[in-house]
């Protein structure tokens, strides 16, 4: 799990990049929010370490990890949003 779940994040990364490359050429316009595009990035990155155990919520961990590992799942999608909106506001 400490390999294989964060990998699930990290090979999106490249996608995303080529997205944010690719993007403002085809809308002749800078990408919207650079420095947020770049560090949501790295947030994805780092936050996909801290999501591997919401695949074991019914193996009997305790209230504590659960909500934890909840909370870190919900809040990787905060970084993911930024992105999409960064390339939504640069089209
Ligand atoms: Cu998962």
């Amino acid at each position: 799990w400490i390999f294989g779940h964060p990998e699930v994040y990290i090979l999106v990364l490249p996608s995303f990049g080529i997205v944010s490359e690719v993007l403002p050429v085809f809308s002749k316009k800078p990408l919207f929010g650079y420095p947020f595009v770049v560090f949501s990035g790295a947030a994805i990155g780092f936050v996909g370490w801290g999501v591997w155990a919401h695949h074991m919520f019914a193996s009997g961990l305790g209230p504590v990890s659960v909500a934890v590992f909840s909370v870190s799942t919900m809040a990787i999608a905060v970084p993911t949003g930024v992105k999409i909106i960064n390339w939504t506001l640069t089209m």
